[in-house]
């Protein structure tokens, strides 16, 4: 690997068997070229967050290590989104996989179709419980906040429950 990039991934599924999906997903991402995975955080159950009513779902996050440039790991991602049988139907709806790039290195990207730091994870305990196990200290660009900081102020009461 030439340029090594840090990259944070949040995971979740909402479908089918929801735990497989999520390591499923975790094994193609360390398959990807010039990417590897150096942590992964526990798995989750979470209840849903946002306006439409469906099931809970399973979260976790990984660390990568990566010399692709972050759009192209972005296109790998929906790559393996389609290629687990993602329809993008409902936005926000039942999904059997997401693969969120939340943060790339420090950097801020603003895009049409990419977002870094994902809008809105600091809101969002299903993301920030797991990413706190590998990237407590990480900071938001954005927000200037480590994401421990950010834990620590969420408001979100949702439910968010480590597997096992
Ligand atoms: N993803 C959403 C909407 N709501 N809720 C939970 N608990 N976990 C998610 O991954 C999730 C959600 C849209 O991306
Ligand atoms: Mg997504
Ligand atoms: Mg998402």
């Amino acid at each position: 690997m030439r340029v090594k990039n840090i990259a944070y991934i949040g995971i979740g599924s909402n479908q089918g068997d929801k735990l497989a999906n999520c390591k499923e997903a975790i094994s193609r991402l360390g398959k990807l070229r010039k990417t590897r995975v150096i942590a992964s955080s526990s798995f989750y159950e979470t209840e849903p967050v946002g306006e439409i009513e469906q099931d809970w779902f399973v979260n976790a996050t990984v660390k990568l290590e990566t010399s692709l440039p972050a759009e192209e790991l972005f296109v790998s991602l929906l790559g393996i989104e389609g290629q687990m049988g993602r329809q993008r139907t409902v936005k926000g709806g039942p999904r059997i996989i997401d693969l969120d790039l939340l943060f790339y290195n420090q950097e801020i990207i603003s895009q049409p179709d990419l977002n870094v730091p994902h809008p809105q994870f600091h809101t969002r305990g299903f993301v920030l419980t797991p990413l706190n196990e590998i990237a407590a200290g990480e900071i938001h660009p954005r927000l200037n906040l480590s994401v421990s900081q950010l834990l620590a102020g969420l408001g979100d009461d949702k439910v968010v429950r480590k597997i096992g």
